[in-house]
């Protein structure tokens, strides 16, 4: 049967109720709100691709395991109180966009749910009998890898190409694979499922090792927007504000200051005095706020939240600190443990490198001079509300639509999508991954296309030429080193990767093209 663009989203209610707790409760509210516009970006849809992207329907399993378990208990409670919000809103968009694109969704938040649906049957004696899979695809998360490893047993490994998991930080290809982790260094808690890399989905496009899933930006439908002469700060919680009185004091002087922060019952958030604190709102509540103020104001905590690319929306400037020396792994207690190499230059990278100017000021804001002239150049900017298009609901249909139709991970081939056509093969300078090599050229590293430059003819065609060529276990390679000419070519197509950089090698990157503000996809429905 192939799946139907609907005009409703009705068979998703069913299964979302608000009585089912504080998060699903967010979830169900998301999606009533924007669900008009994303019944007509389907609609939309329907109508430019005249039926022929039809894929065949497919059977989904949704398994947020951070709503499950012991964990999903305190994440749960933490939503009324200023606690992440991001997982539950990649979860509600996630599930609109594949209503509307006419699959046949199944939405589970306990285990002893998923036991019941996808576990082992208790057979004789200690042997449990395993059933095939009733899903043909099953969105979840790290939470919920090790949930579906207890109740699968065997059948984990076999069915573990039906996976997608969604990951905001993302996971590069050496956390991966457990053997390459332990011997070289990249052994994380997280880590190590040995998955096909692109079946992690993230919350922003961090290295194109892994797969875009991000979210939809409500887009404005109110015409007039005069903006007062105001700020909105964010941060949801008192602590996130500790150490920036000085900061907050410069912003105070130029504009009119406020806050949506969790107030304890019979409390109340210590801020400076000048701050005129909300509470934390309703979604749409902080909307409004957003869309009478002039700034959306960072303090540096929460890194990559979607709340500023919905300040953009409402035809805010982001104002945001820079990090330097940037955060990571290695110097963030936030970061530690994630399976990722990232130098996080600002409070949000992307808002810093795939935004930027006149919507979002990226400053140094221990140099309170520069802030100070930040904000009145911002007073003086005018900007129009602004979505890139992957972060519209057309955006993240358009984007879901192919992945679903094209991403097939449980054949043992190499990968048909994106095809050959799409490749722009470049030769690195040293020290530089694919994610910079490509980017620098305005291209993005593709790393299906890694295969096709995995051979000593790829090497000659960029003008090199080997002395010695070697295949190995490396996630750098394919690479070259000047030093005696070596051609390095990769032995695990796993640990193709385009993070990673070497002072002594020069890179072989997979670029390709992208549509304007849709980087996950080729352009001309290549
Ligand atoms: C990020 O999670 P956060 O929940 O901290 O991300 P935010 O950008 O603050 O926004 C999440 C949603 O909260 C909403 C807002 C956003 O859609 O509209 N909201 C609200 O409903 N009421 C308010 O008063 C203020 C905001 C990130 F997404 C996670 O992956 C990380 O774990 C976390 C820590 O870095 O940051």
């Amino acid at each position: 049967e192939k799946a139907e663009v609907r005009a409703t989203l009705s068979s998703l209610y069913e299964g979302v109720s608000s009585s089912r707790g504080p998060a699903l409760g967010f979830i169900r509210s998301r999606v009533e709100q924007m669900s008009q516009e994303w019944i007509q970006a389907g609609l939309r849809m329907k109508q430019q691709s005249q039926n022929n992207t039809d894929s065949p329907q497919m059977k989904v399993l949704l398994y947020p395991g951070v709503l499950a378990g012991s964990a999903g208990q305190q994440f749960g409670s933490m939503v009324e109180k200023g606690g992440p919000l991001g997982e539950l809103v990649q979860w509600a968009d996630l599930s609109a966009c594949l209503t509307i694109l006419g699959h046949n969704l199944t939405l589970i938040t306990s285990k002893d749910h998923l036991h019941s649906l996808i576990g082992a049957a208790p057979g004789r004696g200690s042997c449990p009998i395993q059933r095939p899979l009733p899903f043909d695809l099953i969105y979840t998360d790290y939470h919920g890898l090790a949930h579906l490893q207890g109740a699968m047993g065997l059948a984990f490994q076999h069915y573990q190409c039906r996976f997608r998991i969604l990951d905001s930080f993302g996971t590069e290809p050496a956390f991966n694979v457990d053997s390459y982790a332990r011997s070289h260094g990249y052994r994380t808690s997280w880590g190590s499922w040995g998955l096909q890399p692109l079946q992690y989905m993230t919350m922003f496009p961090h290295t194109p090792d892994n797969s875009l899933m991000g979210f939809a930006v409500k887009q404005e439908v109110r015409t007039e927007n005069r903006k007062e002469n105001m700020a909105v700060v964010y941060g949801k919680q008192e602590y996130m504000w500790q150490g920036k009185a000085d900061y907050i004091q410069v912003l105070s002087s130029e504009l009119e200051v406020h806050a949506t922060v969790y107030q304890p019952p019979g409390g109340s958030a210590l801020l400076p005095p000048a701050v005129t604190n909300h509470g934390l709102l309703a979604q749409d509540h902080f909307h409004l706020l957003l869309h009478r103020a002039k700034v959306f104001v960072g303090l540096g905590f929460p890194y990559e939240g979607p709340a500023p690319l919905e300040a953009l929306s409402l035809g805010c400037v982001f104002l945001q600190p820079s990090l330097m020396p940037p955060h990571s792994p290695h110097t963030s207690p936030f970061y530690r443990g994630k399976p990722t190499t990232r130098k996080v230059s600002s409070q949000h990278p992307y808002a810093e490198h795939f935004v930027g100017k006149p919507y979002v000021w990226t400053v140094d804001t221990t140099n309170l001079t520069a802030v100070r002239q930040a904000i009145r150049d911002i007073k003086l900017t005018q900007v129009k509300p602004f979505t890139p298009r992957e972060f519209t609901c057309a955006g993240m249909l358009e984007r879901l639509q192919a992945y679903i139709t094209h991403q097939n991970f449980c054949n043992a081939s190499s990968p048909t999508w994106p095809p050959e056509g799409a490749l722009r093969s470049h030769l690195g300078p040293l020290g530089q991954s694919c994610v910079s090599v490509c980017r620098w050229s305005g291209l993005v590293c593709e790393p299906a296309l890694f295969h096709r430059l995995n051979n000593p003819k790829a090497f000659a065609r960029l003008g090199l030429s080997c002395s010695v060529s070697e295949q190995e276990v490396n996630h750098l390679f394919p690479a070259y080193s000047p030093w005696g000419r070596r051609c390095g070519l990769q032995g695990e197509p796993l640990l193709f990767s385009c993070a990673g950089s070497d002072p002594q090698l020069r890179r072989l990157c997979p670029c390709r093209t992208y549509p304007p503000g849709q980087v996950a996809l080729s352009p001309d429905g290549l």
